[in-house]
C-alpha cells in the first residue's frame, strides 16, 4: 500500500469511528522474501525488557489480517554466556532465572514475521512494545514482528505452539525430527558404558516433505586415526567406537539444541594424556541443522609427534539407487547406483561449498565452513565413491554407495581450539527431476553469507542467526 493510500484508509477510518476511536492496522505490508532464516536478537538489544520474566512477554505478528502470537523461545545463558542445558542426562538448570537478561537470546524464525501496524493496532493491554524489523540487504524487502510486555503473566495471550522441531531422548538412542527430516545416532557400549552419540546411523525425509520416509544411510563414517610420538603409539576411532555422549540439551518450540562431545581413547601407556575432544553443538530447526563445531587439543602435538587424519561424511544404501549426487564443484549430477561411471571417475576433489543428495527419497545439503587456522595445517580433499565392490569396513552394507566425505590430514596443527560450522539442509520438495534448484541452496547460505538485517528502535545489526554461538565459549573451556 503506498502511503497515500495508506491516508486515505485511515481518514475513511476516522469517519467511520469518529476521532479517538481510531484502531487502524494500517501500516506495510510484509514484502520479506526470506523463508528458512532463523532469527537471534541478544537480551541487551531489548532494553526495555531486561529484567522482566518470560511469562509476561508474547512475540506477536500480523499476519493474513490477524494480530497473533507467534513461535518463539527465550535462550537462557550465564554471565558468561555458557547456555543454560535443563534436559538430557547430566542436564541442569542453573543459570536460568526465568527473566531476560543482556546474555538471554529470543529466538524465532524469519517466516514468522508479518506486517507492520501502528502502536494504536496493538492493544491497550501491552505495556510496553518493541518493533522488530527485519531486512533483506539483497533486495531490500521488510518484515515486522512485535515483542510485547504485559503488566503480569494472566494479561498475556495464550502462546502454546506445536514445536517445529523434536529431540526425542531415550535410552535407546538420540533422535531428532524436524518437519523435513529425521535422523538417529549410534549407540556404542565402550568399556562397558553406553554412550549415546550424535554421528547418524538412520536418515529419512518424510512424505510430507517430498520424501519417503525411508532410511536411506548405511551410516555416517566417521575415521579417526591418529599417531602419538612419531608414530610409536596409534590412536583410531570410528563411528562403532568412539565415545561420545549427548548428555545435556534443551528443546524449545523453535529450536532444539545440546552439546554432543566425542573424545579420542588414549592408551594406558600415555595415559597422563588427554586425548582429542571435539564438540559438536548440534542446533536443530525445522529443515535444516547447524553445528557449531571445536576440536579441541590440549597437548602440544609438536612435543607428543601427532599427526593424524579424519574423515566424515555419508555411504548410503540401496534405497538410496537412483538419487544425484552434486556438489559445487560438480555440477552434472552423478547417479547413486553403486556403480561408478566414468564421469565419477573424474569427480573435481576440490574443497567445495556444498554437497547434494536428492531424489524422490528426500534430499540432504551438507555445506562446512572450516576454521581458516585449522585450513592452514590440514590439506582437506573431498571424496565420492560409488562402487558397490569396495569395502570400507566397518559399515553395516559392504560397499560403497554415493559415499561422500571430506577427508582432513593434518600435521602442523598447534594445541588449542578451532571452530568450524557444519550445515545440514533439509529442503522440503526440493527434488524436481535434473533440475538443480541452485536458488534453494542459495537461500540456506544467505541465512549466513548475506544475513537479514535486524531493526530495533535506532540500532541496526545483521542477524547471528546463521552461526550459533558455541554452547560454551571458547575462553571458559575446561
Ligand atoms: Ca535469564
Ligand atoms: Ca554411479
Ligand atoms: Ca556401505
Amino acid at each position: 500500500m503506498n502511503t497515500r493510500r495508506v491516508v486515505l484508509f485511515v481518514l475513511l477510518l476516522q469517519v467511520w469511528h469518529g476521532p479517538g476511536s481510531v484502531r487502524a492496522v494500517a501500516g506495510e505490508n510484509k514484502t520479506l522474501q526470506r523463508t528458512v532464516d532463523p532469527i537471534e536478537i541478544d537480551g541487551s538489544q531489548l532494553e526495555a525488557f531486561l529484567g522482566k520474566p518470560f511469562d509476561q512477554m508474547r512475540l506477536l505478528a500480523h499476519r493474513g489480517g490477524r494480530f497473533e502470537p507467534v513461535p518463539y523461545q527465550f535462550d537462557e545463558r550465564t554471565p558468561e554466556r555458557v547456555y543454560v542445558l535443563p534436559e538430557g542426562p547430566k542436564g541442569s538448570g542453573e543459570g536460568a532465572n526465568g527473566i531476560l537478561d543482556p546474555q538471554d537470546i529470543l529466538v524465532f524464525m524469519v517466516s514468522d514475521a508479518g506486517d507492520k501496524v501502528d502502536r494504536a493496532a496493538l492493544g491497550s493491554e501491552i505495556a510496553e512494545v518493541a518493533e522488530i524489523t527485519l531486512a533483506d540487504p539483497v533486495d531490500g524487502g521488510n518484515a515486522w514482528v512485535y515483542l510485547a510486555g504485559y503488566e503480569d503473566a494472566k494479561s498475556a495471550p495464550p502462546a502454546a505452539f506445536q514445536p517445529k522441531v523434536r529431540m526425542v531422548d531415550d535410552a535407546d538412542a538420540y533422535r531428532v525430527r524436524g518437519t523435513s527430516y529425521e535422523m538417529q545416532g549410534f549407540v556404542n557400549e565402550v568399556g562397558g558404558r553406553i554412550y549415546r552419540t550424535g554421528i547418524n546411523n538412520s536418515f529419512s525425509v518424510p512424505l510430507s516433505a517430498g520424501g519417503m520416509g525411508t532410511n536411506l544411510l548405511d551410516r555416517m563414517k566417521t575415521r579417526v586415526v591418529g599417531h602419538l610420538f612419531f608414530g610409536a603409539v596409534k590412536l583410531t576411532a570410528d563411528e562403532n567406537n568412539v565415545i561420545g555422549e549427548f548428555d545435556q540439551f534443551r528443546r524449545g518450540p523453535v529450536r532444539g539444541y545440546g552439546r554432543n562431545w566425542i573424545q579420542l581413547q588414549i592408551p594406558v601407556v600415555v595415559a597422563h594424556l588427554k586425548g582429542p575432544k571435539m564438540y559438536l553443538d548440534v542446533f536443530c530447526y525445522d529443515t535444516f541443522i547447524l553445528i557449531p563445531m571445536r576440536i579441541h587439543l590440549s597437548f602440544n602435538p609438536k612435543v607428543v609427534g601427532i599427526f593424524g587424519r579424519m574423515s566424515y561424511g555419508y555411504d548410503m544404501n540401496p534405497d538410496a539407487y537412483g538419487m544425484l549426487f552434486y556438489n559445487s564443484e560438480n555440477r552434472e549430477g552423478f547417479v547413486i547406483d553403486g556403480r561408478t561411471s566414468p564421469q565419477e571417475k573424474h569427480l573435481n576433489p576440490a574443497v567445495d561449498q556444498w554437497r547434494c543428495v536428492t531424489g524422490p527419497q528426500g534430499t540432504m545439503i551438507t555445506s562446512s565452513v572450516w576454521d581458516p587456522q585449522y585450513v592452514k595445517s590440514a590439506n582437506i580433499a573431498i571424496q565420492y565413491v560409488d562402487d558397490l565392490n569396495v569395502p570400507v569396513e566397518p559399515e553395516g552394507i559392504p560397499g560403497q554407495i554415493g559415499y561422500h566425505h571430506n577427508q582432513s590430514e593434518s600435521k602442523g596443527l598447534k594445541p588449542g581450539s578451532y571452530d568450524s560450522l557444519l550445515c545440514w539442509y533439509f529442503p522440503p520438495h526440493f527434488y524436481q527431476g535434473d533440475l538443480l534448484r541452485l536458488e534453494v541452496i542459495r537461500a540456506y547460505a544467505d541465512v549466513r553469507e548475506r544475513p537479514v538485517e535486524i531493526r530495533i528502535g535506532g540500532r541496526s545489526f545483521p542477524n547471528p542467526g546463521g552461526w550459533p554461538d558455541p554452547i560454551v565459549p571458547r575462553d571458559k573451556e575446561d
